[in-house]
């Protein structure tokens, strides 16, 4: 099943037999660290959202078209307008999570922190409180089925609301890890290009004070004054994308932002199919995910949306091993690096250490 999906996913092309075996064993133990959850919809689950909200049809046709279609960020911000038009109520969120859960784990995802932004919808009766318990409801019953996957979830701050939405968000998390457990932290994305991240200092800085892991998505473009604000006053527990973090545009002092993230070994989540299709990388050659890997920076593997991006854990993974010529030994490091970086409590941390020795070819 893995071999055909990574072939219509283009992943194995090029790739010989021998090979392709290899990481088919290795892919066996994933950590998804890297998912919103509206943009890590199934096909199938895009068509029974969409078939609900029939009033919208004919939108939400175009934009079901346009996932073939991208030229740069901005089409991706789009769609997700869109897709949240048809996740704007209970049924929706609850059926999104469930669904996403079950697909990881047929991905042999083993443990996943999905992450989403809280909404208030009124019109549907939708608030922040409802969004999460809904979510959390999914969690539990999936849980329940004993579906083979350990779930924990990120609550995100999405950049183009206000700081004190974002406060808001934070006292969130808050309450309900201390009430559950299952959530565990925060993530800060939106669209990079608008506001700026280091208003929100003040917030990252209450969540650590809270207890709260924080992932923030930070030089996903080149934005080097925020970059080095958050580095340099509330360093993250983890990098999202980080595409634009290394030396990549000398005396412009992208050194202390590189030197900051390499002193600090703060862990990359690399999403290269997501950043190929917002056009931020030109090829998977290029991708930043090397330069990280081969210092030995902790860089981890991840989808970003594997609806809108059509990919897969796994199929990332093929993508990795097969440009940058993966080994067994680079394979055994990232799937067992991961396993560090993650935001549930050091127990979990040993447990799949230990699960991993024991699945490990
Ligand atoms: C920044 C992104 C993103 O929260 O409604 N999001 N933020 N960069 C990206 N790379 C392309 N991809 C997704 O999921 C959708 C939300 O996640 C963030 C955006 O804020 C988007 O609205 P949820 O589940």
């Amino acid at each position: 099943k893995l071999r055909s999906d990574w072939s219509r996913q283009g992943a194995t092309r090029g790739c010989n037999a021998t090979h392709v075996s290899m990481i088919v064993r290795y892919v066996q133990f994933l950590k998804e660290l890297h998912a919103h959850l509206n943009t890590s919809f199934s096909q199938q689950t895009l068509q029974a959202l969409v078939a609900r909200k029939a009033v919208h049809n004919s939108e939400c046709l175009q934009w079901q078209m346009s996932l073939d279609d991208f030229k740069e960020m901005d089409d991706s911000f789009n769609i997700f307008k869109c897709i949240h038009q048809v996740v704007n109520d209970e049924e929706a969120v609850y059926k999104l999570t469930y669904d996403v859960i079950h697909e990881f784990a047929e991905d042999n995802v083993k443990y996943l922190e999905l992450r989403s932004t809280p909404k208030d919808i009124p019109s549907t009766g939708m608030t922040r409180d409802l969004y999460v318990r809904t979510m959390l409801r999914a969690v539990h019953d999936c849980h329940l089925e004993n579906v083979d996957i350990m779930v924990y979830i990120l609550l995100s701050i999405d950049r183009r609301n206000s700081v004190e939405i974002a406060q808001l968000t934070v006292d969130l998390a808050e309450k309900f890890y201390k009430e559950t457990g299952v959530v565990v932290g925060l993530d800060f994305s939106g669209h990079p290009g608008i506001g700026n991240a280091a208003d929100f200092i003040p917030v990252f800085k209450s969540a650590k004070e809270k207890g709260l892991k924080i992932s923030c998505h930070l030089a996903e473009l080149a934005m080097y004054e925020e970059t080095l604000a958050v580095l340099r006053q509330s360093p993250p527990d983890r990098i999202g994308h980080g595409t634009f973090l290394h030396r990549y545009d000398p005396g412009q002092g992208y050194e202390e932002i590189e030197d900051t993230v390499i002193s600090k070994r703060i862990p990359i989540e690399a999403c290269m199919t997501s950043n190929l299709k917002t056009n931020t990388v030109s090829k998977y050659s290029e991708h930043h995910f090397d330069f990280w890997f081969r210092k030995r920076h902790p860089v981890i593997l991840c989808t970003d949306g594997k609806g809108v991006y059509k990919t897969s854990l796994s199929g990332e993974y093929i993508h990795a091993a097969r440009t940058f010529s993966f080994s067994k030994q680079d394979l055994w490091q990232l799937t067992l690096g991961s396993i560090d970086h993650i935001f549930a409590p050091d127990t979990i941390k040993t447990l799949l250490h230990n699960k991993w020795q024991l699945a490990c070819p």
